[in-house]
């Protein structure tokens, strides 16, 4: 199973994707998703310049070989470009092993677990009747948990919220909030955190009041607190009996969460932006969290991610991955394939791709019951439209910074 070719597909139906296509000697082509937001072009011409001439010529076959050539091979390790880059590749290669063997790639990860992976939407208003107006917008499609992200008093414009402003991608105007905007620079919001915390635990009393004990809710703080900042908010949310508390602190440093959790049984969800089981080490091992929030489009792929849940699991700790809109169809097929077939699968992110995204991706997964299911077909199960994608060409877009009412950068 020789690969004649590896080629980089950027398209921007809706939003900007990157693509990596492998065809092997006798035709069969599979697909990774290398997306990573924002910094798109970086994974593009690393995996054109410095990973496609590698793999011309290997045994398409040898995924974990593959993988560790390119992961210690290049000498310099793990961050987001790198870790997105043999992602795509580790996938695409998955895709193709799945399709040689003519089964669904959950299959080789060892079969269902389940009947399908439930999943939560983004519900979000900027006064409390727009947020249960998006509440039950969710609930009437089909989802059975949502996260709830909410305007911020005297703040203009907050991450995870739906304006007029940042609801319009790509010209379609949408519910869910989508933060990258397409612009020449990155555009500023502004950030209180004594605000925010004043006004959070309200929200989450009222929602509960409307909606009632049932309902699975989450709620992300984006990075933004200091740990005893995010131990306060934990300790506040406890009535409310959140699913998560996802993202509380950067998390660079792990041992932060320490002291959160030593203040709060309010769950804890972080990762989408590690990349290698290291960023994790600490924070599985001393049972600081309960949810990994990597995809398998940044953490290396179904490979890595998959070693990474399986530690995990030995710590009851459980699998929540990303999948906001800039992680494509094809890094959401991923996921779903490994998350029905790990033990420990948690919950997955799902926010309702753009018209042109399915267009253009024909992605085979399936959205019922609250959940998504993989499709039957062998391989990921993600037909892209190449000419379809030809039409999109690449858009410069960039995630929002944060600066705190004085000037002062703050994480976003
Ligand atoms: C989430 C995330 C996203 C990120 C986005 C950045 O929980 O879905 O926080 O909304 O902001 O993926 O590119
Ligand atoms: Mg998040």
């Amino acid at each position: 199973m020789r690969i004649d070719r590896a080629d980089v597909i950027v398209t921007s139906p809706g939003r900007n994707f990157v693509t990596l296509r492998i065809t092997t000697a006798d035709g069969v082509v599979g697909y990774g998703d290398g997306t990573l937001n924002g910094r798109e072009l970086a994974v593009a011409a690393y995996l054109r310049d410095h990973v496609a001439p590698l793999l011309v010529g290997r045994d398409a076959h040898r995924i974990e070989d593959t993988w560790q050539y390119l992961y210690r091979g290049a000498y310099w390790r793990r961050g987001p470009v790198t870790m997105t880059a043999i992602a795509a590749v580790d996938t695409a290669l998955w895709d193709i092993k799945a399709k040689v063997a003519g089964l669904p790639l959950y299959q080789l990860l060892g079969g269902a677990s389940r009947e399908n992976c439930l999943v939560y939407g983004h519900a979000s208003g900027r006064d409390l009747p727009e947020l249960y107006d998006s509440i039950r917008q969710h609930l009437e499609s089909g989802f059975r948990a949502v996260r709830v992200q909410t305007a911020v008093p005297g703040l203009e414009s907050v991450y995870g919220v739906a304006s007029s402003a940042a609801a319009s991608v790509g010209g379609d105007a949408r519910y869910d909030y989508e933060p990258a905007r397409r612009s020449a620079r990155p555009a500023e919001e502004s950030w209180d955190t004594r605000a925010y915390l004043r006004h959070v635990p309200g929200v989450f009393e009222a929602v509960r009041h409307e909606f009632g004990p049932e309902l699975v809710l989450l709620h992300d703080a984006h990075h933004r607190l200091t740990p005893v900042q995010a131990a306060r908010l934990g300790k506040a949310l406890e009535p409310y009996d959140l699913f998560w508390l996802e993202d509380v602190t950067p998390a660079e440093n792990q041992e932060a969460l320490r002291l959160v959790r030593q203040h709060t049984t309010t769950p804890l969800a972080i990762g989408e932006v590690f990349n290698t089981v290291w960023d994790y080490q600490a924070l599985i091992r001393e049972q600081l969290i309960d949810y990994v929030r990597s995809p398998v489009t940044h953490a290396g792929g179904v490979t890595a991610l998959r070693k990474i849940l399986d530690y995990a699991a030995m710590y009851q700790v459980k699998s929540g991955m990303h999948g906001p809109t800039d992680v494509s169809p094809v890094g959401i097929a991923a996921s779903v394939h490994l998350g029905l077939a790990v033990h420990n699968f948690g919950i997955q992110e799902y926010m309702l791709p753009a018209p042109q995204t399915l267009e253009v991706f024909n992605p085979t997964f399936e959205f019922a019951d609250g959940g998504l299911r993989p499709g039957e077909e062998p391989g990921l199960g993600v037909h892209l439209d190449e000419a379809l994608a030809a039409e999109f060409p690449y858009e410069r877009a960039y995630l929002p910074t944060n600066r705190l009412v004085d000037g002062t950068v703050h994480d976003w």
